[in-house]
């Protein structure tokens, strides 16, 4: 039996929780529109819709919460922070933001135009749509490995370089305004990124002269990663190792809702002094004054404080074993995920979980349906609805390669027990898989249309 990790902390707090009865839910999905989303967190027992925001923060984040200097200009909380983030990033200059895509919006506003081009090994589905919305391209160059499911290979989030560099040389570096690396690959199973696939990405846009981001959110667990399971890293200190990954870069995106282990917070970091004043201008016009960016100083100290926790070693191996237990309690059960476990969450491999439904049918969303009203767990579809396009030459529709759900964890929130009854849940849920039926859309927006469209079920 797969072995629960002893958390490095106790519980000073609690949040209760209720079990719904199946009556009750199956009346509160219809009413959802079979969209989780929709549902009120209430009506929820087990929440994985995602670890962002969804962290219990410490006895020390909320001390600092106390000490929030909410000065408009030059709060104290704003210089601990930017200690902090220069220390462990080493870029020159941040400006914060109220969470992650808001320095994607701030970050493309300042450097993307129409038709130009975003290589990224995985875009998310935030960094997408925010190129999208400027008119530019985002270009997914993950290599194979990392679209196969069951391949037990160490850093399935790498990029394929030599992809990279073919697509630089055809489209012209003038026509590719940055390139990206999610880091670790949320798209394709929270899988880590190798420190030569970072290296190396950022040697070859450099040679064109291409600036480097890291859409660094769960920079953190990928570091630990390097550590687990690259030799050469094995002595590491994690915060060396991070300071490594964003030695390759010229700056980052960060949602500090996950690896800083806050309910709201973000930032922008670079080392281009120019790009810096254009950001300030852009981020003054969107979020706020460059020492607040749209948080309170309390946030920001909660932040600072955040992102030191999340480098902790013991905080870290705890963090991906605990991932790594549902995963393996899982596997145990036979039901399929996809392999090796992620660092932030276990992703249901949905089409062999439901072989019977095609892509068309939504059998991602179908399985989140199930999995509320099975057990009033909420996942979260990463497939077809997310991710899937009409061709704008044949009109016909793309799907993704992955279908999944994933189970993510929210940090420090969960125990064994918790985790227990999920698989209990997907266990039942797996047994009676051949009777459950696929869905259609009612509503789909255009832009990010999982958070708001809505489906029934077919007959
Ligand atoms: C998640 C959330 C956010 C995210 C990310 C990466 C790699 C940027 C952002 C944006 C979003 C989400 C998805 C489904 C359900 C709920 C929430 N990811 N880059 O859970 O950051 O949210 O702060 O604007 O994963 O993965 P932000």
């Amino acid at each position: 039996m797969a072995k629960f990790p002893v958390e490095p902390f106790k519980i000073k707090v609690v949040e209760p929780i209720r079990p719904t009865t199946r009556a009750e839910r199956v009346e509160k999905l219809s009413q959802a529109g079979y969209n989780l989303f929709a549902i009120r967190a209430e009506d929820v027992y087990i929440d994985l819709l995602t670890d962002s925001g969804t962290s219990a923060m410490s006895d020390n984040q909320w001390a600092g919460i106390m000490l929030g200097d909410e000065a408009y200009a030059g709060c104290r909380n704003f210089f601990n922070l930017e200690e902090t983030i220069q220390a462990i990033t080493g870029f020159n200059y941040f400006v914060p933001t109220h969470q992650g895509r808001a320095a994607e919006n701030i970050l493309f506003a300042c450097t993307v135009s129409a038709g130009q081009s975003v290589p990224s090994n995985m875009h998310f589905d935030t960094t997408q749509a925010n190129v999208l919305a400027r008119g530019g391209h985002p270009v997914n160059m993950i290599a194979d490995v990392g679209l196969d499911p069951q391949i037990h290979k160490p850093f399935k989030g790498d990029l394929d370089v030599e992809k990279l560099e073919a697509f630089i040389q055809e489209t012209g570096p003038e026509n590719i305004p940055l390139g990206m690396l999610t880091v670790t690959n949320n798209s394709g199973g929270g899988q880590p990124v190798s420190m030569a696939n970072i290296r190396a990405t950022g040697e070859v846009l450099h040679r064109y002269g291409i600036p480097f981001f890291l859409d660094a959110c769960r920079y953190a667990e990928n570091a630990y990663f390097i550590k687990l399971r690259d030799p050469d890293y094995a002595n590491t200190p994690v915060l060396e190792i991070a300071r490594e990954m964003f030695s390759y870069a010229d700056g980052c995106t960060m949602s500090a809702k996950k690896d800083a282990l806050v309910n709201i917070g973000g930032f922008l970091a670079m080392n281009d002094e120019e790009l810096y004043q254009r950001v300030c201008q852009e981020l003054i016009v969107r979020e706020g004054f460059p020492t607040y960016g749209g948080l309170a100083g309390r946030d920001l100290e909660a932040m600072a404080r955040g992102l030191w926790e999340g480098l902790d070693e013991r905080y870290l191996a705890y963090r991906l074993a605990h991932t790594q237990y549902l995963a393996d309690r899982l596997l145990e059960e036979g039901i399929p995920i996809l392999e090796p476990a992620g660092g932030h969450a276990v992703y249901l491999d949905v089409k062999r979980f439901l072989p019977h439904i095609p892509q068309s049918e939504l059998p991602g969303q179908t399985l989140t349906c199930a999995l509320y009203l099975e057990g009033g767990i909420r996942g979260v579809e990463i497939g077809s609805v997310m991710f899937a396009y009409e061709d704008p030459e044949s009109g016909e529709t793309v799907y993704p390669d992955l279908e999944l759900v994933r189970l993510a964890i929210p940090r420090r929130v969960y125990t064994q027990a918790h985790l227990d009854y999920v698989v209990e849940v997907c266990r039942a849920l797996y047994e009676k898989r051949e009777e459950i039926r696929g869905l259609r859309y009612v509503f789909a927006p255009r832009l990010l249309r999982h958070f708001t469209a809505r489906f029934e079920p077919l007959p």
